[in-house]
Parts: C-alpha cells; sequence; structure tokens
C-alpha cells in the first residue's frame, strides 16, 4: 500500500486557524487525516507539508510509520521544532488512521487496547471575581465534572488591560497592540481564589491551576507554595521552558502536583524533568511534540518514572487531534487526565465523529482509526484568517515584552 497524495487543509471554523493533512494511499477510498495545527503559525506548518514533507511522502510504503517518522524527522537534517513536528505530525498521524482503517480497529487496538473504559477530563472555569468562578465550577460539578481548572481573568488575568502614558506610546508602535499584565496580581489573588472555590465545592473536586508559565520563578514558587493547603490535582506550566533548571527547587519546597511541557518541542526538554522525578504529569500538544510515534515513546518513558499524561487540549488542537489524544488517553496504563475544550458547532458540522464526554469522562466512537472524517466539501466555508495569527504582546506595566 503506497501513499498516493497529500493534502493540507487549513480552516477556521470557530476563530482558531486548524491544519489538518488528509493522505491519500493507491488503495481505493483509503485514505487517514492527521492534525498540524500551530495555530500561531499555521502557514509555516502548511508550507511545510506542502512543498516537503509531501514530497517526500508520495510513493513510500503506507504502513511503514515507524520509518516514516525517523526518517521524516532526520530528513531536514536539523530536527524538531514546533514547524516540523507539526507537519511530521499531521502526516504520521494520518498513517495511524490508515492503518487503523485497513485493520478495521481503532487506533487505541494497534498498540495493545484500552486500559481503561473512559478518560476522565478537565474543565474550565473563568471569571473576573472568585464568587464567579465558583458559579461556573457548581455548573461544571452539576453536569457530573469532577475535575475543574479555575482561572481569575483568564491566562493574562484580571488586571489586564492597555496603558496609557509612556509605556503605551513605547508598545503602540507598529505589530499587533499590547496586554499589559500585573504578574504580582496573580500572586495576591489567586490564593484567595482557591480560598473561595475550595470552600464552596464539595471536598471531592479537583481543582487545577495553570500559571501559563507567566511568573519569575521565584514567584511561581511562592504561589505554589501558598496553593499547597488548598490540595490541587495539579498546578500547570508554573515555569517557562527556558526557567525548567528551577523545577527541583519547586519540588523540594513543597508538595503540589506538578504538571508541564504544553510548550517542549524535543525530548530533551523532557526527559530530564522525568527521570529525575520533578514532575507528575506530562502535557506536551501532541502535534507539537512530533505526534503519535513521540507521544508514545514519552508516554512509555514516562511511565518507568510514575509520571501520569495530561496531553495538552485547547481550542487550537483540531478535533482529529483531540481524537487522538483520547485514543492515546485510552490506551497509556500511565493516563493522568485529558484536557477538554468543547467545540464550537460549525466545528461538530466540519469534523464527524467528534469524541463525547459523558459524566466528566470521554469515550472514542469506535469507528476504524481515529473515527472521525472532515467534510472537504464543507472546509472552503472556514478559510483562515491570516490576522488570527497575530496576538497581542503580553507586557509590564512599564512596556516590557514578556512571553506568554
Ligand atoms: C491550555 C493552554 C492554551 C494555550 C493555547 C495557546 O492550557 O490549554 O495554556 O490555552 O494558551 O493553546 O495557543
Ligand atoms: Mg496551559
Amino acid at each position: 500500500m503506497r501513499i498516493a497524495d497529500v493534502v493540507t487543509y487549513t480552516v477556521q471554523p470557530a476563530g482558531v486557524p486548524l491544519v489538518v493533512a488528509k493522505v491519500v494511499t493507491d488503495q481505493p477510498g483509503l485514505h487517514g487525516w492527521g492534525c498540524g495545527t500551530f495555530t500561531q503559525r499555521f502557514r509555516a506548518v502548511q508550507a511545510a507539508i506542502e512543498r516537503h514533507l509531501k514530497p517526500f511522502a508520495i510513493g513510500r510504503d503506507a504502513e511503514a510509520i515507524a520509518d516514516f517518522w525517523h526518517s521524516a524527522m532526520h530528513d531536514g537534517y536539523w530536527r524538531n521544532g514546533p514547524v516540523l513536528n507539526n507537519a511530521v505530525s499531521a502526516v504520521e498521524m494520518a498513517l495511524w488512521d490508515i492503518k487503523g482503517k485497513a485493520a478495521g480497529l481503532p487506533c487505541y487496538q494497534l498498540w495493545g487496547g484500552r486500559s481503561r473504559g473512559t478518560a476522565a477530563v478537565y474543565v474550565h472555569a473563568n471569571g473576573n471575581e472568585p464568587g464567579e468562578v465558583l458559579d461556573q465550577a457548581l455548573g461544571y460539578w452539576e453536569r457530573g465534572f469532577r475535575h475543574i481548572r479555575c482561572q481569575l481573568g483568564g491566562y493574562v488575568g484580571v488586571g489586564a488591560g492597555t496603558a496609557s502614558g509612556a509605556a503605551g506610546a513605547f508598545s503602540a508602535a507598529g505589530g499587533p497592540g499590547s496586554l499589559f499584565f500585573d504578574p504580582g496580581e496573580k500572586l495576591r489573588r489567586v490564593p484567595e481564589l482557591f480560598e473561595t472555590v475550595r470552600a464552596g465545592l464539595p471536598a471531592e473536586a479537583e481543582l487545577l491551576y495553570d500559571i501559563h508559565e507567566r511568573l519569575a520563578p521565584v514567584d511561581a514558587v511562592r504561589l505554589a507554595k501558598a496553593l499547597e493547603p488548598y490540595r490541587l490535582f495539579f498546578l500547570e506550566d508554573a515555569l517557562a521552558p527556558e526557567d525548567i533548571g528551577y523545577f527541583r527547587m519547586l519540588r523540594t519546597q513543597c508538595a503540589v502536583p506538578l504538571a508541564m511541557g504544553e510548550l517542549f518541542v524535543h525530548p530533551l526538554e523532557v526527559e530530564p524533568l522525568v527521570s529525575e522525578r520533578l514532575i507528575d504529569f506530562v502535557r506536551v500538544h501532541v502535534s507539537t511534540y512530533g505526534g503519535i510515534t513521540a507521544a508514545l515513546k514519552l508516554a512509555n518513558l514516562c511511565a518507568a518514572f510514575g509520571v501520569r499524561t495530561a496531553w495538552h487540549g485547547p481550542r487550537d488542537v483540531s478535533p482529529v487531534g483531540m481524537a487522538a489524544n483520547v485514543h492515546l488517553d485510552l490506551h497509556v496504563a500511565n493516563f493522568g487526565i485529558q484536557e477538554w475544550s468543547f467545540r464550537a458547532p460549525a466545528e461538530e458540522d466540519l469534523f464527524a465523529g467528534i469524541p463525547e464526554v459523558r459524566a466528566g469522562a470521554v469515550d472514542v466512537n469506535e469507528k476504524p482509526g481515529w473515527g472521525i472524517e472532515m467534510d472537504e466539501k464543507l472546509a472552503a466555508r472556514f478559510p483562515c484568517d491570516d490576522a488570527a495569527s497575530l496576538r497581542p504582546v503580553p507586557r509590564l506595566a512599564d512596556g516590557t515584552s514578556r512571553p506568554f
């Protein structure tokens, strides 16, 4: 069975650019879908697939996934990086879909079957005041969700806004605009948020918080310690990838479970954290980490060190990528939790077979492969807006640009 074609789609059914690839085989009607979504640089992934990986893939044995993954990763001489990883993932994930369809099996069966009946998910409660977040969290609790991430003012923080004066003038020149935030506000208000939600929810509720790599390392340590009494399920991305040397300090200072890794693009970033037992959950973005082969290798490494999986599941994972996450969740022995984002009606129209959540847990639909198909005719109705990849620059009050 040979690869006959690779077709790349960039679609934006709900405000977020998504990249998916369709790999077509020389067997009538047999094709597969893969996700390569890197929302912020989606055109670069599209070009990497169309101009580099498609010619590399056509004519190859569609069943030799391991060889495709290793050779595609090394073919450009320089490996990894978010663009190449997503491009490789889009094609490689589609090859798993094809393998499942050819065998008549859901993908999780190809790796050894299920380790569980359903996979628990966490959802997002958000608001500008602790009481608002609690109300949302209670709503989720009543709908059967047991794991709830609570954020005050979203990722940026309640104080985020635009600045006037010298800082505003400095940062207004060109570009997509700025969003000013106060890291100190997180330190002051997030413990107050958890005091409210912990007191207002049943004791069995599992609470999560995402620092989103926004604090200076020692401030992340201070916040983690301040949150210790509220028994978090985990604290997410406490440190930026550049600051991972501080994980040992964080680990030795408090017993808050730590989840890390949505920005990781290379095994060497995550391996020391796992092998030195400095984190509890690994939460890479599967396509940005290199696809299924990369994720399975990582899950196996983590299993040896008691680290659980929590694959990144924001709206900038396509429904194909989310289905792949859930197949992994059902299979890997050391699954921890799945981040869940609700899909917009337009996404449900465009993608048939999206895994369904019931009582706080998700399952796949048991169709062969990923069990998901994109409606190619409908895709033209959702073109991507290039401006959607430009986001406001986060800045401190004096205008200093800070990483997201
Ligand atoms: C999460 C994330 C995301 C990212 C987004 C960037 O935990 O889900 O932090 O919301 O910010 O994926 O595009
Ligand atoms: Mg996050």
